[in-house]
């Protein structure tokens, strides 16, 4: 078979035009903005996706989400064989393909072929999915006109979860080895391990097994029924905010980004005082929980959090298995200072930051034989080396150690079928989460009373050009505009715990102004401070933001 290029531009310019004149880049997530603006990018991307997928020589997953943000945009992101979010040196080429004139399209696309020297006889299949979002079907059709255009298998998953994609994917390339590629095979794989470990006592001391589950309106609500269904009375998921596709509805007052960004009970679930809660966000790769006290209080538990109970149990399991296995946590910037003290003073688990993006997260958790990583907004994940993975098969296996430590490396091999490897994932966050709860005997209270949270603030500043923002020590540091660091270093000091950081985001053109500091009225005084300081030296544009 060899692929013909005739199609590549004749498919762009009769059905789907470039509709765009100014560039849109492949930023931390992919590519996102309006729905309406997408339908070119879509195809493009498809064709990308084969060419990726025949010169890494595996299968490649193209999902169609825009996570939580409204539900007019929509976005794309590629992923690579083993899982993966698509390798960094391939973003530039994605803006390259997205952005040029249909008429130098084909010509470019026989720029990369060669420059990579892709051999376009290869029969590849690119796997396909898409949250609930209105526009997601038609965008998806546009995608499969991009594959087909350069005769690769499209393979359309329908609506999915971000993460059972990254899971699909890494099946599909491991010939099923890490799972079954499908739906079924996803929910038996996590069902299973947790049903497992649990046992038949569904309560353990403080934890009860109900917990109140607000989807989104989103993908989240579609696939926790799954859930429901399999899992029974061993865990009460109670679900909320399930509207219908296309009301409007997705992401708005509700789910994990606006919780955690807002600090509120979302809208659709009732607040009974004490009772845990948990929102994933519009494509269920995010999670955050959280609980009303008896005087209407509102507490969050976010990545971090999460964080810090996942590496204290994975500490403890390590530990009972006596195997020499090295642990580690990453966090980003974001991860409040008090969560970090608590790791690494506490738990003894070395942290190392790195930059915002689950790419950076991920990679880093790679150099661990156990790394966990979370961002403070709830997208996290564990993983498992293969040297973990063979030692721990041996250990449960072979006689070579105690009974109670065999037993410690079956618990521990069951508990990382309940972990999604590939990628954050909401809905087994969830489990892992449970899973742990239930095996301390914890209430969400017990949870919490770990380590007190810093009180923090986010701000955002508009700017004529946020590349004017250069950081570096995993962001922690501005390099420039020259003099920036130094002012915030100036009044950072003038704050008992202060702590703060200024980076361009990924994903709006706005900076990002993080602040905390030992009591709320400082840290809002620091964060209104650093912000005033980026927009006099930043090139701010519209109004001042507000000194408190
Ligand atoms: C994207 C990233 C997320 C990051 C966020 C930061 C992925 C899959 N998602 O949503 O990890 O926290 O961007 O947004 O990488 P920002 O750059 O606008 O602050
Ligand atoms: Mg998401």
């Amino acid at each position: 078979m060899t692929t013909s290029y005739r199609t590549v531009y004749a498919f762009a310019r009769e059905m789907h035009p470039k509709t765009v004149k100014h560039d849109i880049q492949y930023g931390t997530a992919g590519f996102r903005t309006k729905a309406s603006n997408l339908g070119y990018i879509m195809y493009r991307m498809g064709l990308l996706a084969v060419l990726r997928s025949r010169y890494k020589q595996g299968i490649i997953g193209v999902m169609i989400t825009a996570s939580h943000n409204p539900e007019c945009d929509n976005g794309v992101k590629l992923i690579d064989p083993h899982g993966e979010m698509m390798e960094q040196s391939w973003e530039e080429l994605a803006t390259k393909v997205a952005n040029v004139q249909d008429d130098e399209l084909e010509q470019t696309i026989r720029d990369i072929v060669q420059d990579y020297n892709i051999d376009m006889s290869i029969r590849v299949n690119i796997l396909i999915g898409k949250d609930t979002r209105p526009s997601s079907p038609s965008l998806a059709k546009s995608v499969i006109d991009g594959v087909l255009a350069l005769s690769g298998k499209p393979i359309d998953f329908g609506i999915v979860t971000t993460p059972q994609m990254h899971y699909f994917v890494k099946c599909r390339n491991t010939q099923n080895e890490y799972g079954v590629a499908t739906e079924e095979g996803y929910y038996t794989k996590l069902v299973s391990a947790f049903k497992k470990l649990r046992g038949d006592k569904y309560n353990n001391k403080n934890y009860e097994n109900r917990i109140l589950y607000d989807g989104a309106n989103g993908v989240g609500a579609k696939k926790i029924k799954y859930f429901q269904e399999r899992l029974g009375e061993c865990l009460k998921i109670v679900l909320y905010n399930d509207a219908g596709i296309g009301t409007g509805k997705l992401n708005h007052l509700c789910g994990a980004d606006y919780v955690k960004s807002q600090q509120l009970f979302p809208t659709g679930v009732p607040s009974e005082p004490n009772q845990r809660c948990a929102s994933v966000d519009g494509d269920a790769d995010r999670i955050v929980f959280y609980y009303n006290d008896e005087n209407d209080k509102f507490h969050l538990l976010d990545g971090d959090r999460i964080a810090t109970l996942v590496a204290s149990y994975l500490k403890e399991i390590v530990s009972e298995t006596g195997l020499d296995l090295n642990l580690g946590l990453v966090q980003t910037a974001y991860a409040n200072g008090a969560s970090t003290d608590y790791i690494t003073e506490s738990l003894k688990v070395p942290v190392a930051c790195v930059s915002t993006g689950v790419k950076y997260l991920h990679h880093k958790a790679l150099e661990f034989d156990i790394g966990v990583y979370f961002e403070a907004n709830g997208h996290g994940t564990v993983t498992f080396s293969k040297n973990a993975k063979d030692k721990l098969n041996q250990a449960a296996k072979g006689n070579i150690l105690t009974e109670s430590q065999q037993q410690a490396a079956s618990k521990l091999l069951a508990l990382i079928d309940v972990i999604n490897e590939t990628v954050g994932d909401a809905i087994a966050d969830l489990l892992l989460v449970e899973t742990i709860l239930h095996a301390k005997g914890w209430n969400i209270q017990d949870w919490e009373q770990t380590y007190t949270d810093l009180p923090n603030k986010l701000l955002k500043v508009t700017v004529q050009d946020r590349n004017v923002i250069t950081t570096k020590d995993a962001e922690r540091q501005c390099v420039t505009p020259n003099g920036l660091q130094e002012e915030i270093n100036d009044l950072v000091k003038k704050y008992k715990r202060g702590r703060s950081f200024v980076r361009p985001s990924g994903t709006e053109d706005i900076v990002r102004v993080y602040a905390e500091a030992s009591t709320k009225e400082e840290c809002d005084k620091l964060a209104a401070q650093v912000a005033q300081k980026v927009y006099d030296l930043a090139g701010g544009i519209g109004n001042p933001p507000l000194i408190a």
